[in-house]
């Protein structure tokens, strides 16, 4: 019986990352007086680490950049960071970054069923925060009843902490639940709770490893533009909906 649906957010919910937060670490590199560029090709290797702090400081283990001397670097990445996150949530309240296709429609067939909702992401909170805003107005924060992000757990995915985190939260078991994500370290993040999950994948991560997952698919769908699927069962009418998920659930 599907209970509730976990949404990852960077890459499921929008394509955030190449024109949002990508742009925005950029804009906090110029600022901070650095001639780093992450170009859309860097960015995709990059992607590799999840989490903007972890990224900077693989970044800089991995491509030796120029780095101002500094006392203590998890503080200074921090502040680089925090500075990232600034330009990240202006570029969304200026509208530029909409839903993927079918998202709303998804969360909307959700709520007039009552399925739960909920956020499993690696992202800041205020990040998520801003986009459901931006997209869905301020009343969709409370949509969802764990909006579970960032640090609050202390390892990032791939790990399943954040899965484990939002069950235990939502008093729900794996066996419940369906996760959306559409990278490899978020199908791994959702496996390792054993968590069933369904990809929809973007140019950054058409070519990651899904193992393990249901189905992949192009995105969630619309009526006018069906998804593609890869991967797995192919929903009958084109789109990503409940008796589709429950069909996933129960294979
Ligand atoms: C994707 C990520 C995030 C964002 C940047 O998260 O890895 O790190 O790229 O966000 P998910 P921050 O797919 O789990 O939503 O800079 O705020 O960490
Ligand atoms: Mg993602």
């Amino acid at each position: 019986m599907l209970q509730a649906i976990l949404f990852d957010v960077d890459g499921t919910l929008a394509d955030t990352e190449r024109d949002g937060h990508r742009v925005a670490f950029n804009l906090a590199f110029d600022d901070a007086g650095l001639d780093w560029h992450w170009d859309v090709l860097t960015y995709g290797e990059l992607l590799t680490v999840t989490g903007g702090k972890e990224r900077i400081r693989y970044f800089i283990e991995t491509h030796s950049p120029d780095l101002p001397e500094v006392e203590d670097l998890a503080e200074w990445i921090a502040g680089l960071h925090k500075a990232k996150t600034g330009h990240y949530l202006a570029l969304l309240k200026k509208g530029d970054i909409p839903l993927r296709p079918g998202v709303e429609r998804l969360i909307q067939e959700a709520r007039d069923n009552d399925v739960r909702l909920a956020i499993t992401t690696t992202t800041t909170p205020e990040n998520v925060d801003g986009l459901l805003r931006a997209t869905l107005g301020d009343a969709s924060l409370d949509w969802f009843e764990v909006i579970a992000a960032g640090d609050i757990v202390p390892a990032k995915k791939p790990a399943g902490d954040i899965y484990h985190y939002t069950l235990d939260q939502m008093g729900l078991t794996a066996s419940q639940v369906i996760a959306l994500e559409d990278s490899g370290n978020g199908v791994r993040s959702a496996i390792d709770a054993d968590v069933p999950v369904v990809v929809t994948l973007n140019d950054y991560t058409a070519h990651d490893d899904f193992s393990g997952a249901i189905s992949v698919l192009s995105d969630l769908g619309t009526t006018t533009q069906p998804a593609r699927t890869l991967r797995g069962p192919a929903p009958s009418n084109g789109m990503v909906d409940l008796d589709y998920l429950r069909h996933c659930l129960a294979s």
